[in-house]
């Protein structure tokens, strides 16, 4: 499962043209501007582009509506892979200002296109790949591409569905929804370990968001951003999770089932107001 590039020069030279005059990246620094997200806004709100949904022409059109419906960065990946991540990623820096982070379901899942990637480690789980294989794989990768890693610890929380691809993919299973107990001490030692995001994960196409009693407990323990997704399907329920002590939102299904500007641009207002 190791990354390899392709066109490596080619990419590296089309790179430049493509992140040539995109401000954030003149700083490199995404996560401060998730910081910034913050400092203005109650919570900010990422959608997430899955690449096996997303043709590029539909993804071009996607990303200037993301980008207008207010949406604070646009995450792009998947717990399985099997479209080129390199035309999207592309398209998606042409078509938009939004930082495009990745959201990589393991090392394979890079492109030089983007501007940082989710570090994940999956911390809810003990396998010792997806803790630190997969990362040690990525590292050689993510600095030639100068990607701004993120160092995120992911949690997966029952969401309610039978199996999700992730816990398949992953090989570990859910944290129970009512072991907040449990859930509390895995943020708490991903702060100590230096990561700077914890992302409570119930899994795409959820029927059961991470429940608020989980949020409110694990946002009472821990200093740094804590990001929610998964089964998240309209801006009320967004706007709980907000009011729980969520700082980032994330949807993804519901914008490709259901997908209009005018729901992302509400998902966007619930999420900032
Ligand atoms: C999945 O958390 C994300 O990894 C988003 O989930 O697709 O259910 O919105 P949904």
């Amino acid at each position: 499962m190791t990354h390899t590039p392709k066109k490596s020069q080619r990419a590296d030279r089309d790179l430049t043209q493509v992140k040539k005059g995109k401000s954030h990246l003149r700083s490199n620094r995404v996560l401060d501007h998730f910081h910034e997200v913050l400092k203005k806004h109650e919570a900010g709100y990422f959608v997430l582009i899955d690449p096996e949904q997303c043709e590029v022409e539909k993804c071009a059109k996607l990303a200037r509506e993301v980008e207008r419906a207010g949406a604070d960065a646009i995450l792009l990946g998947g717990s399985f892979l099997t479209n080129d991540l390199d035309p999207i990623a592309k398209t998606l820096k042409q078509e938009t200002e939004l930082p495009v982070v990745l959201f990589p379901g393991d090392s394979m899942h890079l492109t030089p296109y983007a501007d940082a990637i989710l570090y994940i480690s999956l911390i809810s789980g003990r396998n010792p790949s997806y803790l630190i294989g997969e990362q040690v794989k990525a590292a050689p990768w993510i600095q030639r591409y100068a990607l701004e890693p993120i160092p995120t610890g992911y949690m997966l929380i029952e969401g309610g569905n039978s199996r999700t691809t992730v816990e398949f993919m992953s090989g570990t299973i859910p944290i129970p929804r009512d072991k907040s107990d449990i859930a509390g001490p895995h943020a708490l030692a991903a702060e100590y370990l230096g990561m700077q995001m914890v992302y409570l994960e119930a899994g795409s196409g959820a029927s059961h968001p991470v429940p608020d009693e989980m949020i409110s407990t694990v946002k009472a323990q821990i200093n740094i951003p804590l990001i929610i997704g998964g089964g998240i399907r309209t801006p009320k329920i967004a706007a709980e999770k907000v009011a729980a002590g969520a700082d980032f939102i994330v949807t993804g299904n519901v914008l490709e089932e259901n997908g209009s500007f005018e729901l992302m641009k509400a998902f966007a207002e619930a999420v900032h107001s």
